[in-house]
């Protein structure tokens, strides 16, 4: 499959910042703050909806989450997660893919 997400977590693009089994991580090309990491499954999964595996939802919520906050030193302030999920909500890469977004004071609403 010619999905881009897909080449980056297989490592054939573009630098991990973090991998696992089922997960990789990488620095958003288009960085919205001093720290934006995406975080995406292995398998390829198209948004949030499409993602019956539990386990793995909990993998990547309750313990990649974390150590990429404390890799990227965003633990102790404060950081924000998107799941930005089909287009109106914004999403522009059909592989499912968590942003963690810090390093700044962030606003709400977004936009
Ligand atoms: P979203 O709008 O939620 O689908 O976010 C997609 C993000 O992916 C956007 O912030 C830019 C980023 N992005 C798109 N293509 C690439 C790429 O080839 N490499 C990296 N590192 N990031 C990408």
């Amino acid at each position: 499959m010619d999905c881009i997400f897909c080449k980056i977590a297989r490592g054939e693009l573009g630098t991990l910042i973090y991998e696992d089994e089922t997960v990789a991580a990488f620095n958003d090309a288009n960085p919205q703050a001093p720290v934006h990491v995406l975080i995406v499954p292995k398998i390829h999964v198209a948004n949030i909806t499409e993602l019956a595996d539990k386990n793995l939802a909990a993998h990547i919520f309750t313990e990649v989450v974390p150590k990429i906050a404390q890799k990227t030193g965003v633990d102790k302030n404060g950081f924000r997660l998107v799941v930005n999920t089909g287009d109106e909500g914004g999403q522009t890469v059909n592989h499912l893919h968590v942003h963690l977004i810090g390093g700044r004071k962030m606003t709400w609403p977004p936009g």
